[in-house]
């Protein structure tokens, strides 16, 4: 690949976006090599994925908008769609998704922030969704994920306004969980990495399952989504010895993933 690297550590894995000659930017080769590396992932290893970008300027500046500028309408379509099913597919994977953003993270970069399930950010990072300044809405899924995340009414005067904001104003709003130094994000991200990992994967996993395909649903039916995952896990030798343990007031694990 061209354009993403590829680093396992322990239990967790890290992507990483390097096309540092346009601060990470999105175009088509990187949408699909993103989709590859991602495919290839063995979950039987792999319990957390971190993303980050390459260098110490962006996480990623954005869609290509030298790709963009001349698009016409069905090009425009069709790079939407390939975008938004490669971060949604990054939505779904089984296993807890982690944003390292590492600079900027504007229009597509943010909102590949925004796929992951947890974004943390360096001091210097800076996010925005400057679309309407370049004359068209978000395209992979910004208008859909920020306001789930900060709420409508702050999520419409960033998209609105196209205004950046540091990291500490994304704390504050809750686009991001933390923010550390530039040179502790990526050992930060992977001590939480290694805090998810040390629990029992397949709860872990059934929690995202039950919090992605719940969180839209009214709550009667959303409870029921929480019910399935919960009873699917029972009967797992990591439950059976976790709970065992519990009981002999021993410490549980090792986790085994079964
Ligand atoms: N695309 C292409 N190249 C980019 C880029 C981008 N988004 N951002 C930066 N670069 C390139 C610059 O052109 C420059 O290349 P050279 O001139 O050296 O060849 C190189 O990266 C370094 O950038 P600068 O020289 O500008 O560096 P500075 O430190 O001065 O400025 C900056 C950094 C991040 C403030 C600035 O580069 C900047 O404003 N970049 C653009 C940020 C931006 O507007 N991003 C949002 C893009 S819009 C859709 C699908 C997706 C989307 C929308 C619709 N559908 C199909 C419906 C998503 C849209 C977006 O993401």
């Amino acid at each position: 690949m061209e354009y993403i690297r590829f680093e396992k550590h322990d239990f967790a894995a890290v992507l990483t976006i390097d096309r540092q000659q346009a601060l990470n930017a999105l175009n088509s080769q990187v949408i699909e090599e993103l989709d590859k590396a991602i495919d290839g992932l063995n979950f039987d290893e792999i319990r957390v994925l971190i993303v980050t970008g390459a260098g110490e300027k962006a996480f990623a500046a954005g869609a290509d908008i030298g790709e963009m500028a001349s698009m016409t309408r069905e090009e425009a379509r069709a790079f939407g769609r390939r975008g938004n099913e490669v971060f949604r597919k990054l939505e779904t994977l089984p296993v807890p998704v982690i944003a390292a953003v590492n600079g900027y993270a504007l229009g597509g970069g943010c909102e590949l922030a925004l796929a992951c399930d947890i974004r943390i950010a360096s001091e210097n990072a800076v996010f925005a969704q400057p679309e309407v300044s370049l004359g068209i809405t978000a395209g992979f899924g910004g208008t859909q994920r920020l306001p789930r995340l900060i709420g409508p009414g702050k999520a419409k005067e960033l998209l609105y306004t196209a205004s950046r904001i540091k990291a500490g104003e994304a704390l504050s709003l809750g686009l991001v969980n933390a923010v550390y130094p530039r040179e502790e994000l990526l050992s930060q991200c992977l001590k939480l990495a290694e805090k998810i990992a040390a629990n029992a994967p397949i709860a872990v996993r059934a929690t995202k399952k039950a919090i992605n395909e719940g969180i839209g649903k009214e709550m009667n039916l959303a409870i029921e989504v929480e019910a399935v995952q919960f009873a699917g896990c029972f009967e797992t030798r990591d439950q059976l010895n976790a709970m065992t343990a519990f009981i002999e007031k021993r410490k549980a694990g090792p986790f085994m993933n079964k």
